[in-house]
């Protein structure tokens, strides 16, 4: 396998292979701090900010997300080395999980969702059309953040921070997922290595949006797997391929967008399911990913459980 630091980092995704390269036993190296946010340089240290702007505590807004159900119960978290030669590291050993039963949102939360609770006050718009990551915003790669987009609507939002995502799902009454959740969501309880099986890349239709022949034309550097073209270079509409669909029937669950997890790694959070600028050989329902809750990616997004 390949991956390509340079493409990667300029679509945000370095912080994710830090960590992973950290997590492998490599050099430990320590994330920074996330950035301050404009509100917090302004207001020193005299009184705690939330990102959330003063309206947060609005009334809930109306959940228009389909959810899907997953049974309380035990299921293979991490590795199954009988299936999945591409584990890497911090996924070993494959554990038995019990997590209770939970709802989680069918698809990734969609721009005109998002755009909802931008409306009533309780979700931010701030930033959401630059990435921004290494400590800065990154414009180069502005035309894939989906917000304010014509036509991508039905995109999942991207290039949003770990707090929005937060405000997001607390608004409509849910949170994110813990990581154990959101496992347990894409493979369901038999370990296979993909939400649709164990058959790979190319041989089962279009499963997931991930680096594929099409974002290869764009991004000449991006690890491809020969034949495998999901048609969509930048994100797809969410839900786009039920083909990939998980045993508990969520959709995307590898691909398009990495979802911000409700919990902590190394100073960051964990973010799960990978993207569309993902090497597919890689991109199975067992990797594990961590970024600095202050980034936004241009393959980065969520989705919310109760
Ligand atoms: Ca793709």
């Amino acid at each position: 396998m390949t991956l390509n630091p340079r493409a990667l980092r300029l679509l945000g995704l370095l912080p994710v292979l830090l960590l992973l390269a950290a997590s492998a036993g490599a050099d430990p190296t320590a994330s920074p701090a996330p950035a301050a946010t404009p509100g917090q340089a302004a207001a020193g240290n005299a009184t705690p900010t939330k990102a959330a702007p003063a309206k947060a505590a609005a009334a809930k807004g109306k959940d228009v997300v389909a959810m899907v159900a997953v049974a309380a119960g035990p299921f293979l978290m991490g590795c199954n080395e009988a299936v999945d030669a591409e584990c890497m590291d911090d996924e070993r050993p494959g554990h038995t999980v019990v997590v209770e039963a939970f709802k989680i949102d069918k698809t990734e939360v969609s721009v005109a969702q998002f755009a909802r609770c931008v409306a009533a006050g309780a979700c931010s718009s701030d930033g959401l059309t630059t990435p921004f990551y290494g400590g800065k915003e990154q414009p180069e790669f502005a035309e894939f953040c989906n917000w304010q987009k014509k036509d991508r609507a039905s995109h999942p939002i991207n290039c949003v921070p770990w707090q929005q995502a937060v405000n997001y799902c607390g608004w409509v009454g849910k949170r994110l997922p813990t990581e154990a959740e959101w496992e347990k969501a894409a493979r369901g309880t038999d370990g296979r290595k993909y939400p649709w099986g164990n058959t790979g890349y190319g041989s089962g239709g279009k499963v997931a949006n991930v680096a594929d022949a099409s974002a290869h034309k764009r991004f000449p550097s991006l690890s491809t797997i020969a034949g495998y073209d999901d048609g969509f270079v930048g994100t797809a509409p969410v839900g786009s391929l039920p083909k990939g669909a998980s045993p508990s029937g969520a959709l995307d669950m590898v691909g398009n967008v990495w979802e911000w997890s409700a919990d902590p790694r190394d100073g960051g959070r964990v973010v799960r399911g990978s993207s569309w600028t993902f090497d597919p050989r890689l991109a199975r329902a067992g990797l594990r990913g961590r970024t600095d809750p202050a980034v936004r990616a241009a393959d980065g997004g969520f989705r919310c459980v109760k």
